[in-house]
Order: structure tokens, then sequence, then C-alpha cells
């Protein structure tokens, strides 16, 4: 493993982007996503995408200097269109709009449009929770999954984020989770590490079920929790699809045409406020959530993305390690 500290990090990906020839709000941006996942040990969704950033770029698949556009289009809806850039700079553009709405009608919804899309989303969630919103975000990515009961790839790794903020400094609640078994980012990982796959995550080209992560990802993933999370993804593919007016995981792939790309879609995100939602009450109501929190921890359980402030503690002081061989492949890249 290479250690390194956060700045030598920061550092490394900015001379990635840089050196590929992204602009300069493109490259602050892609490196910020990417050395927070880094930070917060969230490996599938850290430095190593930027070497899908390279290759996506390389395909001719991402505007590298991309403009977002931001459309005040109704008291409750912003659009920002990313011009076929990366997503983060389109949020970035679309967040203060989508804030001051939320404060206004309650409830607001931000639809990205034309994004090319690789990002973990409590990035983005927590910059909504920071703002003392309420927050929720999802979006297609390719047809790498079977629904369930199918045999052949067609639904996206589709992910749900859910922010809710908390009083006292205390971190938010957060989850994300793809909608398959688990995101693809961790099935390439498994594949890089020569690791085989726990059961459950994905079946063969022939439709069966396969550790291997090479079948696996020639295959067709599986959804977490069977039909369940097979109808989750499919309104995804809905809300952050047709009713946004972008593709779906299947036209995306179509998109692509075999050029191995980060994924080109949408995404939705919404925003509550709960001061408007409650007014004076606010505080009153917000506290049953940290009884909630505690009964939750009382339990001997944890709540989701406690592992993540952890890991962001620790490498705040250690810094962080990536495998040899990734460093090496970026070093190249610069
Ligand atoms: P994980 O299964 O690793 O984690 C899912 C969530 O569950 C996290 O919030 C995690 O918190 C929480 N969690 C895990 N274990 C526990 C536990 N024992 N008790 C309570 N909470 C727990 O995530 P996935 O592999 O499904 O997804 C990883 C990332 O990939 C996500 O950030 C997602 O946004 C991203 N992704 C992005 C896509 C895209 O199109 N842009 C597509 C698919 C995925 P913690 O982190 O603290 O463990
Ligand atoms: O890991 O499934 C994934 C993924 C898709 C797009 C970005 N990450």
């Amino acid at each position: 493993m290479r250690r390194m500290s956060l700045e030598d990090a920061t550092a490394l990906a900015e001379a990635v982007l840089k050196g590929q020839g992204f602009s300069e709000d493109q490259t602050r941006v892609l490196t910020q996503a990417v050395i927070a996942g880094q930070r917060d040990e969230c490996h599938s969704h850290g430095l190593y995408r930027l070497l899908n950033c390279a290759s996506t770029l390389a395909a001719g698949k991402v505007v590298a200097d991309a403009t977002p556009k931001v459309d005040d289009q109704a008291p409750g809806i912003v659009r920002v269109d990313a011009g076929g850039g990366f997503s983060q700079l389109a949020f970035e553009a679309g967040l203060p709009v989508l804030a001051t709405k939320a404060r206004e009608q309650g409830i607001a919804a931000l639809a990205i449009n034309h994004c090319v899309h690789f990002s973990a989303l409590w990035v983005e969630i927590e910059a909504i929770t920071d703002l003392g919103l309420v927050g929720l975000a999802c979006n297609p990515s390719h047809a790498w999954v079977a629904p369930a009961g199918g045999s052949r790839p067609l639904l996206g790794t589709n992910p749900l984020a859910f922010g809710w903020p908390r009083p006292d400094g205390k971190p938010p609640f957060i989850f994300d989770f793809a909608t398959s078994a688990v995101a693809r980012g961790d099935i390439e990982l498994h594949r890089r590490a020569g690791k085989s796959l726990p059961e459950g995550w994905g079946i063969d080209r022939t439709g069966q079920p396969s550790q291997d992560p090479a079948a696996v990802l020639d295959g067709a993933m599986l959804t977490f929790g069977g039909h369940k999370g097979s109808a989750l993804a499919t309104m995804i593919e809905l809300i952050a699809g047709p009713l946004i007016g972008d593709l779906t995981s299947a036209e995306s792939l179509a998109h692509d045409n075999g050029a191995g790309a980060s994924p080109y879609h949408g995404e939705l995100i919404l925003a509550m406020d709960p001061a408007r939602f409650l007014g004076e009450h606010s505080a009153q109501h917000m506290a049953k959530a940290e009884t909630l929190f505690s009964s939750i921890i009382d339990q001997g359980a944890r709540l989701p993305s406690q592992r993540r402030y952890e890991a962001r503690e620790r490498t705040r002081k250690e810094g962080i390690a990536i495998p040899e061989a990734l460093y090496q492949e970026l070093v190249q890249l610069m």
C-alpha cells in the first residue's frame, strides 16, 4: 500500500485531472469528490475513480470544460443542464437555488440533466444537511443489474441516499446505497485484487450464480433484498429518468456503445426544510429524531455513516492508503 497525507492525495488528484485536460472548475469539484470518498474510506468512489474520469474522457464521453446552465423552471423545481460534463459542477450550481426554493416552499426538487455520473451520493446529501435541510437523491447508471426473477442486465446500480440534519454539531444521519447488492465499483475492486465475491452479488452470462468478479461483470449483478431492491431500482429509473426528461440505465448503456465510460443520464435531488414544515414546533418535533437515533444505538446497532465518520477522523490524522499499483497507474496519467 502507498500511504499519503490528504494534502498529497489532493495534489495527486488535481495533477491527474489537469494532466488529462479537465477545466479548472471541473478539476476542483472532481478532486473534492474523490478526496471525500478516499478520506471516508469509500474505496470504490475514491482516488480509484480517477481512472474512470480519464478513460471516459479518452473515449470522448465527457465534456472536459462543460459549464452547467441553471434554469429556474418552477416555484418548486430547478433544473441544471450539466452540458455533458460530470455531475458535480451541476450540483454545485443548482444547490443554492434548491435551498432557497426548499425554504420558500417547504420542499423543492433539483433535476440535473445530461451529466456523466460516478459519484457517491452522500457527498451531495451532506451539502444539503449542512444547510439544515433534509435531502434525498437518486439516479440511474448503466444497465448492469437483472430485475428480481430475471437473468439479464436491465436496471442500473441506481443509488438512493437520504440525509437528516442533527443539532449540536452532531454529524447528520445519512444512508447511501446502491439498489444492487453492492456498487459495481466494489466488484471491480474485487477483480483487481483477485478476490472472489460473496454469494448473492451476481450471476454469470448463462444466468447461473457466480462468485467470479469477471464473470459477474460480464453477466449481471443482482438487486439487494430481491424484489424490494428491484422495485426501488425501477422507481429510480422512472423518477430520475423519464420524469426529468433524461435517460434510463438501458439508454445510458446504449449511449456508451461499448466505450466502457461512466454512465450518462440525469439525477433527481429533493430538499425539505423542517422549519417550513413545522414552523414554531420545529425543535420539539426534530427532538424526536434524536430519541429515535439514541434508541437505535442503545440496542447496540449503529447508524449508517458512522463507519465513514470514524474513517474521516482517522484519515485526517493518519492520511490515506491506496494500493501501490493504483498509485503507479495514477502517476502515469499526470
Ligand atoms: P454499502 O453497502 O457499503 O453501504 C450502504 C449504506 O449502509 C451506507 O450508508 C453505510 O454506512 C450503511 N451501513 C453499512 N453497514 C451498516 C450497518 N451494519 N449498520 C448501519 N448502517 C450500515 O454501499 P453500496 O455498496 O451499496 O454503495 C456504495 C456507494 O456507491 C454509495 O455511496 C453510492 O452512492 C455509490 N454508488 C454510486 C452510483 C452512481 O451511479 N453514481 C451507483 C451505485 C453506487 P457506512 O458508509 O458508514 O458503512
Ligand atoms: O459503483 O455502481 C457503481 C457506480 C456506477 C456509477 C458510478 N458508480
